[in-house]
């Protein structure tokens, strides 16, 4: 439909600001309301240095939106995952084939400020310190809580990008069944930070995300590029009976530094803050939101995490909650009414989600198991044989979820097909040698129908 009223965008985070870009570029009259402050004026919320794997999917999104320049300017390039294991040599796993397959740390703070400034530049209003606290959908008036007092707003349409913790998902549950579940995750998380090295430079290889898995529990780090790494670890929140470390039983910077001198004694020298960083930042729960249901008629829609937040190991949501805005964008431009749009949007783009999803539950057993499994890796070393040679119906699962941009809810279905292949293949077998070239081609070629745009 062509742009008529305007649309009120919840949030300015990163799904937020780039639909208010990519709307207001296509002649719609967009208001945003975000509760926090303007990071651009008062730095951004929590001060520290986190960043997010940026891949495909989100890279051509802010190519859409012009703001792709400005965001890989300062962004650090990751060339696969560089293992550290317990006992052993430090090692490289290229993510793609060569550099043009890599993947892009960039910081949420500056990533934000840059699609900040790019919906204003695209003629969006932004207004800050403004929450939404209540919607009256029979009267089309929202209520936003800030500087002390309500402000209400009179709207024709709401796109919520508040995040997982949606308060307009919570306003649009009392008018319909939305069919909301949350799986949360045994596990949670806690970042640190490995500084520059004296000389001003980086102390570990930059153009890598740094791994190390342990089993059942794992930290990584992201290169950042003030020259510093924020490191992630990931354990059980509880005793789980496993005897593997948790959070509960990591109380303190003391238990903290005795967990990484006897599981992580490689990065313990790296990070000199430990004890301070432990305790000062807190522990991040993880978990799955699932909907059935993503709009209220034409007078409201989620998208990002508001609508299908996941566990963060395939570095996917993002890039997930960016091509969200290019598709709600897109449907926006060619229903004849909202409604019809935020429809066809969630018709299209709710069983990719719920695909990206079970693969980044998935992802997380493979990351922290990664080194000591021979299995594994023969098939990851088969993948690239078999991409090698059907190149147009075999993509490896983590390219096709990461370079390429096939929907997700495909490349899941072709992945577990892939994986049966793979299976079949490798069984009882220690190396590469004693695959039935033959009987792999023929099953290649009997499930995989080719791909129209499998990378060159
Ligand atoms: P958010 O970025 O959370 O933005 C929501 C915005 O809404 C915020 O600005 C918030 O202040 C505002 N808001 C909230 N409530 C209200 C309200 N009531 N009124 C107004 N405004 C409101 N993804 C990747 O692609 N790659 C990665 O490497 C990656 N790593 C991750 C690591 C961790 C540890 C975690 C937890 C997540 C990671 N993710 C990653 C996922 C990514 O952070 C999210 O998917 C992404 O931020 C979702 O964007 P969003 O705009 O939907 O929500
Ligand atoms: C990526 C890039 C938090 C996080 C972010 C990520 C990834 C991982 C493990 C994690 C997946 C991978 N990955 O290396 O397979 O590709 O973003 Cl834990």
């Amino acid at each position: 439909m062509k742009p008529t009223g305007s649309l009120t965008i919840v949030g300015a985070g990163l799904a937020g600001t780039l639909l208010a870009t990519l709307l207001a570029q296509r002649g719609w009259r967009v208001e945003v309301f975000e509760r926090r402050g303007d990071p651009r004026l008062h730095g951004y919320a929590g001060g520290r240095s986190i960043n997010l794997a940026l891949a495909e999917r989100g890279l051509h999104a802010l190519r859409q939106a012009g703001a792709d320049a400005a965001v890989l300017e300062r962004a650090v390039m990751m060339r696969g995952r560089m293992v550290h294991p317990l006992h052993g040599q430090v090692h490289l796993q290229r993510y793609g084939r060569d550099d043009s397959e890599v993947i892009w740390s960039v910081s949420r703070g500056e990533l934000n400020i840059a699609l900040l400034d790019a919906a204003e530049a695209a003629g969006a209003t932004l207004h800050f310190d403004r929450g939404l606290a209540d919607v009256d959908f029979s009267r089309g008036v929202a209520s936003f809580r800030g500087d002390g007092a309500d402000h209400v707003h009179a709207f024709d349409a709401l796109l919520g990008c508040d995040g997982a913790g949606s308060t307009l998902r919570a306003r649009m549950a009392l008018h319909a069944d939305l069919g909301e579940r949350t799986e949360w995750l045994a596990h949670g998380y806690k970042e640190l930070e490995i500084p520059p090295a004296p000389d001003g430079g980086f102390r570990i290889e930059p153009n890598a995300l740094h791994i190390w898995p342990r089993g059942r529990y794992m930290c990584i780090a992201l290169p950042n590029d003030e020259r510093t790494f924020t490191v992630t670890l990931f354990m059980a929140l509880h005793a789980d009976g496993s005897g593997d470390p948790d959070f509960d039983a990591v109380a303190d910077a003391a238990a903290a530094r005795a967990l990484f001198e006897r599981d992580f004694p490689d990065a313990l020298p790296l990070i000199p803050a430990l004890e301070r960083d432990f305790e000062a930042n807190p522990t991040g729960t993880l978990a799955t939101l699932y909907l059935d249901r993503w709009h209220l008629g034409g007078q409201a829609v989620l998208l990002g995490d508001a609508a299908h937040a996941m566990v963060p190991f395939h570095g996917q949501g993002m890039n997930c909650a960016f091509e969200d805005c290019v598709a709600l964008a897109d449907h926006i431009a060619a229903a004849p009414t909202l409604e019809g749009a935020f429809a066809a949007f969630q018709a299209q783009r709710l069983p990719d989600a719920r695909a990206i999803q079970a693969m980044a539950l998935e992802n997380y057993i493979e990351m922290r198991d990664l080194v000591d499994d021979p299995d594994f890796l023969l098939q990851r070393e088969l993948e690239q044989a078999l991409q090698a040679r059907h190149p147009a119906r075999f993509v490896p699962h983590y390219a096709m979820v990461t370079f390429m941009r096939i929907p997700y809810a495909v490349a899941h279905a072709r992945s577990e097909v892939q994986r049966g292949i793979l299976v079949e293949a490798t069984r009882g077998l220690r190396s590469l040698d004693g695959v039935d070239w033959a009987a792999a081609d023929a099953a290649v070629e009997r499930l995989l129908a080719p791909l129209a745009d499998a990378p060159a």
